[in-house]
């Protein structure tokens, strides 16, 4: 692969906290930096709260179940646990989506993830931002 640009839908925590957000622009910026479309890079933005806030509920539910079904793939950061990521993530096994899951490498993750036996999933746990960035070239790679 590598020519080939994809749409992918990142997940990432907003209600379930944003301790661990910092790293979703990381993500974010890589994605679009090897040539893909992030159908959801409003995740990363300090302000999505304020970006998103026009948006009624049900239009957000929409548009976020409208960009899982045209997704090629999903990376979702799940370090801080998150009621949205999780059913995201649920959407998108049913779909059969290659999900890859990332989690901070000494953080506790429900076992529903780690014990996922699901084809399309894949959980990896980085400890500093280069792991985590080749685990996105693999999973990629590897589509
Ligand atoms: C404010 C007012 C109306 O809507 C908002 C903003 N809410 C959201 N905007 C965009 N995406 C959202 C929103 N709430 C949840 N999501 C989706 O769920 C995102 O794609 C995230 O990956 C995930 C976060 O879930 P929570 O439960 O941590 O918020």
């Amino acid at each position: 692969m590598g020519e080939i640009s994809l749409k992918i839908y990142f997940c990432g925590s907003i209600l379930g906290g944003r301790q661990n957000a910092a790293i979703y622009p990381v993500i974010v910026d890589h994605l679009e930096d090897l040539g893909h479309i992030v159908l959801t890079k409003h995740v990363a933005r300090l302000d999505v709260l304020a970006f998103e806030s026009p948006r009624t509920p049900q239009e957000v539910y929409t548009r976020d179940l409208d960009w899982l079904a045209e997704a090629g793939a999903v990376v979702a950061e799940v370090t801080t646990p998150s009621l949205g990521v999780g059913y995201e993530i649920a959407v998108a096994l049913n779909l059969a989506k290659p999900t890859l899951c990332l989690y901070r490498q000494g953080t506790a993750v429900t076992k529903l993830l780690l014990g996922n036996t699901s084809p399309a999933i894949t959980v990896r746990a980085y400890a500093t931002e280069t792991q985590l960035l080749a685990m996105i070239d693999v999973f990629l790679q590897c589509l």
